[in-house]
């Protein structure tokens, strides 16, 4: 498929080393994509389900021991521990490439070595970056099929240049305590072994497209990032874009997806999605700054997706989808999950493969009694959802008015608040903090300092990565404005204060009124506060302006614990934490004490 002599000496090398019995070139054709679903049905890697409510759609379980992100064992390895800084793991090239070389030795006897070319955003574009994940999974290749653009013209794009991200995964033994995502940024190099799960072994996703390219945006003067990409069309016709970082299932594909209420969609207003995960971000001739979606399709979060929710989500898994760690109803052969309706069903299989009992389920034991792992996932097609933006297939992407930042807290951070500069805006993204969720293997619900929701994605030193934020607003002559949210502030009882989801239209309409200069605010010791009355509340049930005025509270001794947990977080990062942003934490305490 390709004469490429980069590409073919490193396959014949991992190839030397892995034993594959046979290699396959995937080449992005439909014929051979369905020959491998067949053949993944046959071996039980894969269930076909019913074709008539699902059709395309398949369901895939992975190892019991292998369900989610796994940050302990992800690792930069950059010449020097410095480089890596002190949030990532980090380990010597050669010492890792040394300990991977014995377990992945004869690890593809007996099976088939998949060479899967794609591209990260529009193939040809002058954004795209290139990569070559080479895979013993069907599963995988079946995925990247939907996540990426796959096929012989990335082979013809990249022609004979060694300008490509080599990427190297083997199932192996599935052994957790071997089980290794491993980055070397400076040899444009991705292993993964002993996992089969997706963000740890789709390479192209947060390998690839957020710790490979943040280093490489440091370098090259952009920025990767975990971040959804949306537009709102106003009623005049209008079109205005920004973008969200969230951390882990905290709500980026919800709200890259949502349905305004009534109370705006009768006035016209539209809100389209461009991406729901990563955004790669450029500054454009114009001087603004741009975005595009490097992905193909969404790895989104399964439960709690249901048709009040998040209907273009839902809509977008009706075909040609893969889902992953769900429950398989066996009555009509089709998927459930917890959230989907209230309507457990009676004759079916849980996540593990198990009969499952819906009587037994028990919220405190979520892993130990749901139908669907809480991090089962659905991979669809970006043009399967219903209201996916045209600007999705511009290759220049689309210009950012305002970026926001948000958390999970039931506590301390308010509904919306805006920061006061595009270096402010950077603080408040590295002050970030977020509870944990079953996204990535671990506790649950535990408040952990997530700085621009790429604490696990950077792919060099933290405090570097704040260094080159700042830098980058001194680049942009016309910075978007930087906004933080938090949907999930909670009352007496731990309830939701806020609807969210499609309500959430209500905030960002505020921010967007922000950036045109249509709405006041009040200045507060974190940053520009709406007046409660500035929030929307037009057709909202239970909800009115003292509620609002509840949740944009600030409270100020809780902020200045925040303040303490911070400093501690500043230093875990180390010495390389601009003085700019010890600055910032200085004046934003000082400002907290003088309020009291
Ligand atoms: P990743 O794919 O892991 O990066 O997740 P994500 O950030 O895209 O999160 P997603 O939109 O899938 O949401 C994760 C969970 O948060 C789901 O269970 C949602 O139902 C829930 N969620 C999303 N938005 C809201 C919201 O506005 N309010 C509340 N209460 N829950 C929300
Ligand atoms: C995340 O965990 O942020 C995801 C899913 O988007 S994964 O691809 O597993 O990283
Ligand atoms: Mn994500």
């Amino acid at each position: 498929m390709t004469n490429n002599k980069y590409v073919l000496d490193w396959i014949n090398e991992m190839a030397e080393m892995t034993r594959p019995d046979n290699i396959i070139w995937i080449d992005g054709t439909e014929e051979q994509a369905e020959a491998l679903r067949a053949e993944a049905c046959a071996t039980g890697e894969m269930i076909k389900l019913n074709q008539d409510l699902l059709p395309g759609c398949y369901l895939h379980r992975t190892a019991v021991n292998d369900v989610a992100r796994v940050e302990a064992r992800t690792f930069i390895c950059t010449p020097t521990k410095e480089e890596a800084g002190n949030i990532n793991n980090w380990m010597a090239p050669e010492e890792m490439y040394a300990k991977l070389k014995k377990l992945y030795t004869g690890s593809m006897k007996g099976r088939t070595m998949y060479v899967i070319p794609y591209s990260m955003s529009i193939v040809g574009s002058p954004f795209a970056k290139y990569g070559i994940e080479l895979t013993d999974s069907i599963y995988v290749v079946l995925n990247m099929l939907i996540m990426t653009r796959v096929g012989t013209d990335v082979l013809e794009a990249l022609g004979d240049s060694a300008d490509y991200i080599k990427g190297l995964h083997a199932k192996a033994d599935l052994d957790e305590n071997n089980r290794y995502i491993t980055h070397f940024p400076q040899d444009n190099t991705i292993m993964s072994v002993n996992s089969g799960y997706g963000g740890n072994v789709l390479l192209g996703k947060k390998c690839f497209a957020l710790r490979i390219a943040s280093y490489l945006g440091r370098k090259e003067g952009w920025m990767a990032e975990h971040m959804l990409i949306l537009g709102v069309t106003y009623p005049n016709g209008e079109k205005k874009y920004l973008t969200a970082a969230f951390p882990s299932a905290c709500g980026k594909t919800n709200l890259a997806m949502l349905i305004p209420p009534k109370f705006y969609t009768e006035q016209g207003y539209k809100v389209e999605c461009i991406g729901d995960d990563i955004a790669w971000l450029r500054v454009g001739e114009d001087g603004r700054l741009w975005a595009v979606n490097p992905e193909n399709g969404f790895f989104g979060v399964a439960p709690g997706t249901n048709a009040q929710s998040n209907p273009n989500a839902l809509a977008s898994t009706m075909r040609d989808t893969i889902f992953t760690n769900v429950c398989h109803n066996l009555d009509n052969n089709t998927v459930w999950w917890e959230g989907l309706d209230n309507d457990p069903p009676k004759n079916a299989l849980n996540w593990r493969g198990e009969v499952w009992d819906y009587t037994k389920y028990d919220k405190n034991d979520k892993v130990g009694t749901s139908g669907a792992h809480p991090n089962s996932r659905f991979t669809a097609m970006a043009t399967n959802c219903p209201c996916l933006s045209e600007a999705y297939y511009k290759p220049e992407g689309v210009p950012v008015s305002a970026i926001v930042f948000g958390g999970r807290r039931a506590k301390t951070a308010p509904l919306v608040y805006q920061s006061t500069s595009w270096q402010h805006g950077a603080f408040v993204g590295s002050i970030m903090a977020s509870e944990t969720t079953a996204a990535a293997a671990g506790a649950v619900g535990v408040v952990r300092r997530d700085p621009m929701a790429m604490r696990p994605f950077v792919g060099y030193d933290m405090g570097e990565y704040f260094g080159h934020w700042l830098k980058m607003g001194t680049t942009i002559p016309n910075p978007p404005k930087i906004f933080h949210v938090n949907w999930f502030r909670t009352d007496a009882d731990g309830h939701f204060i806020w609807p969210g989801f499609g309500d959430n239209m209500r905030v960002l309409a505020w921010i967007l009124d922000r950036c045109e200069g249509k709405v006041g605010a009040t200045m507060s010791p974190i940053g520009y506060l709406p007046l409660p009355e500035d929030i929307c509340t037009e057709g909202l049930e239970g909800i009115d302006t003292e509620t609002i005025r509840d949740l944009l509270s600030v409270d100020v001794d809780s902020w200045l614990e925040d303040v303490q947990n911070i400093r501690d977080f500043y230093a875990q990062i180390g010495d390389s934490v601009p003085a700019t942003m010890h600055a910032e934490l200085d004046a934003l305490e000082a400002r907290l004490l003088a309020a009291k």
